[in-house]
């Protein structure tokens, strides 16, 4: 029998090895990959996001779990998609220009990732047109801006202006140290979260 509480653990733990040997077991069991998916790794996520949260756990283990993740989903992404499970929403994310911290946009992808969104992530130093031009090109639901640094938050701000000028649909929530709610509502923000674990409520909530 697949062990999908097995995986989950495993995934707690950081032990990618075996997240993979079980995810991989359980698919060569005949277990569907969306099942493995939501009853495995998700479920194990979405405990380490609730540690995490109520800083049980810190920045290193969330890292370790997240290789444990992406190792299982190396085994998953090509069975969900031949068996044309579809994602929640896609979430485009970045660290906006000037700026090149990536640890906690790292954490908000890795944990969109965990809970069934497909991610396109852009990486740091990314600039307003590039933000809106991939929101567009991919139809995304929702672009996810981050900021570590008082003078690259302002940044933020051309984004959500370019996306309103190009009529681009996506929602857009933003996050990191410096950001405040007060302050993505000055800029006319869809949402703001303090934390990766908040961030995936909400923007699975736009999904
Ligand atoms: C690690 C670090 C670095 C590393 C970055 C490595 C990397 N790959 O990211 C390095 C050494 C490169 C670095 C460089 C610099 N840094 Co630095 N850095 C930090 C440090 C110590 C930790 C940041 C971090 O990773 N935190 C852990 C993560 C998990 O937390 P987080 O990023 O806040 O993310 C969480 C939430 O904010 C939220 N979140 C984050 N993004 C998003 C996005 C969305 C959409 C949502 C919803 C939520 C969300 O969820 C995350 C997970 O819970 C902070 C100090 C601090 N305590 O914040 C300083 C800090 C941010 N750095 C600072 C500075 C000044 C710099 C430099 C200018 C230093 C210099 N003189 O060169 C350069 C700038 C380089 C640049 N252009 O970006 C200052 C910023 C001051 C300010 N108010 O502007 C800080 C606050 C240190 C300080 N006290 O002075 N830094």
């Amino acid at each position: 029998m697949a062990d999908f509480k097995g995986i989950a653990e495993a995934l707690i733990e950081g032990n990618a090895g075996k997240v993979k040997d079980l995810v991989q077991g359980a698919a060569d069991e005949g277990e569907g990959p969306q099942k493995i998916l939501d009853e495995g790794l998700i479920a194990g996520m979405e405990v380490v996001g609730v540690r995490f949260k109520n800083c049980e756990i810190y920045v290193p283990e969330v890292l370790v779990s997240a290789r444990a993740m992406h190792a299982g989903m190396d085994i998953l992404e090509p069975l969900l998609a031949a068996s044309g499970a579809k994602a929640r929403g896609v979430f485009i994310v970045g660290t906006v220009k000037g700026d090149l911290h990536d640890i906690g946009k790292n954490l908000v992808a890795m944990m969109l990732t965990g809970t069934g969104w497909k991610v396109v992530d852009l990486g740091v130093d990314v600039d307003a047109e590039k933000f809106v031009q991939t929101a567009l090109d991919v139809d995304a639901d929702v672009i996810g801006l981050s900021a570590l640094l008082t003078t690259t938050m302002v940044n933020m701000k051309s984004v959500i202006e370019l996306a309103k000028n190009k009529d681009c649909k996506a929602k857009i929530v933003v996050g990191g140290a410096p950001l405040t709610q007060s302050y993505a509502d000055e800029i006319g923000a869809d949402g703001y979260a303090p934390d990766a674990a908040t961030a995936s409520e909400i923007i699975s909530s736009m999904g």
